[in-house]
């Protein structure tokens, strides 16, 4: 039963629901001195914090100096990358979610039942696009060219996805779980959603109480923020951030990965665009470790003598793996420095450090190395592919010393 076709009898009951969801909507954006949803207001605030790429569809990154000071990313430095030229606007009082396909109940909740009728879970996790550091590959990857800030790290509260489905009871057939948002994003005279998926196994793990994936309302305490999904997205710790849906709005439960485009004819390491390379290729689920140096930036002039060195580096997207160690060296590798890790060491959340290094003036780079408990470590080069996704190599950062 879609919105439109619900009968009288459950007006009342909707009428209240908007009517709550709404004041609570209306008080976080009384707060926050904002009058609408993804409106013209939020795209002059992101500016104000964060390098916009591209405006529509909206992309940027933060500086990395301030993205690596605080563990917990803060809203207004946290990078956006969306596809869709406008922010869809869902009224959280009209916003249902459904989980269908290969279930033995069909089920549709709104946002009040998501967050009344289901526990409320935690979790820290890294976000990360797959295209992160696109910018250095040496021949230039199409695509938005990110620098090495298209990552960060938040709270996510939500439901388990888990939950949801045991609810719904999964069939015997079922394997995988689509998502899929309200958005509608336009391509040639195409228009098609975003939408994505990941193994049933990875959406039912429970390990570690962590969930394999949550259906997230808040992000560090503060309902969604429009670009980032408002009112409900999709959260899959350890998977790229593409399999992180936002403006969700259904459930499918299948037998078989999802067709939508952004699993078939995007997000796969292929080296020329042929309906072949697509096919043969997988879809990228988990992301490789990765890191780079935030502090001091790329052609920074230092004085010769001790400065410090800062950067984040985030493990492999494995249940249970942290980052062992990070080195730096300012002789090409020669030598290297420990780094002393700064911040909790957490599975699928990324580790900040710090190092004190010498610098002479034969120093022309700063070069960053890292390794995780899963014995993955940054490679010192990384193929080229079309789409510039999971560049990883160690970071080397250019700098003129005096
Ligand atoms: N509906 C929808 N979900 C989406 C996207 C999108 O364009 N539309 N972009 C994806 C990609 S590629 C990434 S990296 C993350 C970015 O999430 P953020 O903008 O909250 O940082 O959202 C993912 N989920
Ligand atoms: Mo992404």
């Amino acid at each position: 039963m879609s919105a439109h076709d619900r009968p009288s009898g459950s007006y009342n009951r909707r009428t209240f629901l908007r009517g709550t969801a709404a004041t609570a909507a209306g008080l976080w954006l009384a707060g926050s001195g904002r009058h609408g949803w993804g409106k013209e207001e939020d795209d002059a605030d992101l500016a104000q914090t964060l390098h916009v790429h591209t405006k529509s569809p909206m992309n940027a990154e933060p500086a990395l100096d301030t993205l690596c000071e605080s563990w917990i990313t803060p809203l207004d430095q946290f990078y956006v990358r969306s596809h869709c030229k406008q922010v869809p606007q869902v009224d959280p009082g009209e916003f249902r979610i459904t989980i269908e396909g290969l279930v033995e109940d069909r089920l549709e909740l709104s946002l009040e039942q998501l967050q009344k009728e289901f526990r409320r879970e935690t979790a820290t996790a890294t976000l990360t696009c797959a295209g992160n550091r696109r910018s250095r590959f040496e021949k230039k990857a199409s695509g938005v060219q990110w620098s090495a800030g298209a990552v960060g790290n938040a709270r996510w509260t939500g439901v388990r996805l888990s939950t949801l489905l045991k609810k719904a009871g999964l069939k015997d057939e079922a394997k995988h779980v689509w998502f899929e948002s309200v958005d509608r994003i336009h391509d040639g005279n195409t228009l098609f959603p975003f939408g994505g998926s990941i193994p049933l196994d990875k959406a039912m793990d429970e390990d570690d109480g962590i969930p394999g994936a949550l259906l997230a309302y808040e992000m560090n305490e503060k309902p969604l923020p429009p670009h980032h999904g408002f009112p409900v997205r999709g959260l899959v710790p350890g998977y790229i951030g593409a399999r992180s849906v936002k403006w969700l709005g259904r459930i499918i439960v299948s037998n078989r990965p999802s067709n939508n485009h952004y699993m078939t004819h995007a997000y796969r390491l292929i080296q020329e665009d042929t309906e072949a390379a697509w096919k043969q290729a997988e879809p990228i689920g988990r992301y490789p470790i990765n890191g780079a140096i935030c502090e001091p930036a790329a052609d920074a002039q230092l004085d010769a003598g001790t400065i410090t060195v800062r950067g984040y580096a985030l493990p492999s997207g494995g249940a249970g793996t942290t980052i062992k160690s990070v080195r730096v060296s300012a002789d090409g590798g020669n030598t290297w420095t420990d780094a002393d890790l700064k911040s909790p060491s957490q599975q699928f959340a990324w580790q900040l450090w710090q190092a004190r290094l010498r610098v002479t003036d034969a120093t022309d780079h700063l070069l960053m190395a890292a390794t995780d408990s899963a014995g993955e470590e940054l490679p010192q080069s990384v193929p080229w592919n079309l789409k510039g996704y999971l560049y990883n190599a160690r970071d080397k950062v250019p700098v003129k010393v005096r």
